[in-house]
């Protein structure tokens, strides 16, 4: 809430500068906008009584100086009470995007019912939407615990996000024989029987070690030891046969760093991240903070398994194939994340909400099971907008060549994986691929 001395800064400091009017310009300036979402109509107002008494100064302002008058009443507002801000954007966010869950989630008054502690824990996992209107969801978790400790602001994001209705339970299971009835006979998801050819294949699940915060709130300090901590996991992983392989870092002066060039050759063969540095809610969450540092990959010898460390979750393990049974990637992921497990210690996990990821969207299996495949006529004139209609029904998101917010190949080739995380076991997430590809290729010859 806006203290009163703050209301009285903010009112008094016009006029003790003694010049400027609200021209329609700074009106469009975001310091004005904050300034009208605190609800200081009062500023208005006394720069009307100052046009009148000061009218031939005032002509002479510049919308500059009352944009930069705005801005040091605002750092003064800051300093005073922090949160004034972000509570405003998170207001204004409210606004500007009716949908968006940070916002239609937020409640003043359950937050003026936390502790100061919570309190700033809360505004922290709300900053990415605050800052990107945007954004659909907005929120981050910052500590695994966010997820309990801020339970009733939380389960309602997580609910609207992965539409539960009830009280949300997930139960992690990787277990194909319990899906036996969804399996073709013998129990092999094979593309061939789909009519596809040797297909890209990958399954990654986010994890997130329990030691550390999440990603959002860790220091450099942080990255690096974490990142240091995981070297002597792929050390181990490097010595095993049935692994091999090498990890490569991006951390300036490490001994494993890359070169930008062979970073950039990674990237493109889908084995490593794009530079977070560029996504803006990532950055705004603090997410993309102190990049490169902590951030590489391990891969396997075959490059089939691989590790990322230091993106949006403090692991993302997968397995990728170009081949066509998507049992392949998905029974040696599970090993590897037996196998994962047993080395790293636990990962961070809540008995409600299983996996705990940094974005709500992921929690709970943290799995994202993709194909790459062609569907020329559904992406024809290269947009993916009809794609995504027919796709969103079958329960599939459609993303492009490079992953998120990519554009799709040019041959309509596309990147499908099943929408839902949470509260979905493993094994029927596979399932909800192949069954999903079957149907997407049925829209797509109708198409
Ligand atoms: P995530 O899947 O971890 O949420 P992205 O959507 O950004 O992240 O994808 C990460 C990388 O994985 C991108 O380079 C993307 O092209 C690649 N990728 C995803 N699915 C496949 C697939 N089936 N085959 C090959 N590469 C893939
Ligand atoms: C948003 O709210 O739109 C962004 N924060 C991205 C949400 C999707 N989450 C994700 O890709 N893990």
């Amino acid at each position: 809430m806006l203290s009163r001395l703050a209301a009285r800064t903010i009112r008094q400091a016009p006029r003790r500068a003694g010049r400027g009017v609200a021209t329609k310009s700074a009106e469009s300036g975001s310091n004005f906008r904050y300034a009208k979402v605190l609800g200081l109509l009062a500023v208005p107002t006394a720069l009307v009584v100052m046009q009148t008494n000061q009218q031939k100064e005032a002509q002479c302002a510049s919308s500059d100086a009352i944009e930069e008058r705005l801005s040091r009443i605002e750092a003064m507002i800051s300093r005073l009470d922090p949160s004034t801000k972000i509570l405003a954007q998170i207001e204004a966010g409210r606004t500007a995007n009716p949908d968006m869950l940070m916002s239609k989630y937020f409640d003043v008054k359950y937050y003026n019912s936390l502790s100061d502690t919570l309190k700033a824990r809360l505004l922290a996992c709300c900053k990415s939407g605050a800052e990107n209107h945007d954004s659909g969801v907005g929120v981050y978790a910052m500590q695994p615990s966010d997820y309990d400790d801020l339970k009733p602001y939380f389960d309602q994001v997580i609910r609207g996000y992965h539409k539960i209705p009830g009280q949300v339970k997930h139960i992690t299971n990787w277990d194909l024989s319990s899906v036996a009835d969804r399996l073709p006979a013998g129990g092999k998801l094979d593309l061939t029987k789909l009519g596809l050819g040797t297909t890209s294949m990958r399954v990654r699940v986010g994890r997130n070690l329990a030691n550390y915060p999440l990603p959002g709130a860790m220091t450099k300090e942080d990255r690096i030891n974490m990142e240091a901590d995981m070297v002597k996991v792929f050390k181990e992983l490097i010595e095993d046969p049935e692994f091999g392989g090498n990890y490569y870092s991006l951390t300036p002066g490490s001994p494993f760093e890359v070169s930008e060039k062979f970073y950039q050759h990674l990237v493109k063969s889908h084995i490593m991240f794009k530079d977070m540095a560029a996504d803006t809610y990532l950055a705004s969450a603090g997410i993309a903070s102190s990049w490169p540092f902590g951030r590489g990959c391990y891969v396997s010898a075959d490059k089939g398994f691989i590790v990322w460390v230091g993106e949006e979750d403090h692991l993302r393990i997968m397995c990728m194939k170009k081949a066509t049974v998507l049992n392949d990637v998905f029974d040696r992921l599970k090993g590897a994340c037996d196998t994962m497990e047993r080395i790293c210690g636990t990962f961070a996990h809540s008995k409600d909400y299983g996996y705990v990821t940094s974005c709500p969207t992921n929690l709970g299996t943290g799995m994202r099971a993709s194909v790459h495949i062609k569907i020329p006529k559904l992406t024809a004139g290269g947009s993916d907008a009809r794609a995504k209609a027919v796709a969103r029904p079958l329960g599939l998101s459609v993303r492009g060549m490079g992953g998120e917010h990519t554009p799709i190949g040019a041959d309509g080739t596309v990147d499908i994986s099943p929408s839902a995380r949470l509260q979905i076991q493993e094994a029927e997430i596979i399932c909800a691929l192949y069954e999903g590809i079957r149907n997407l290729m049925e829209e797509e010859k109708k198409a």
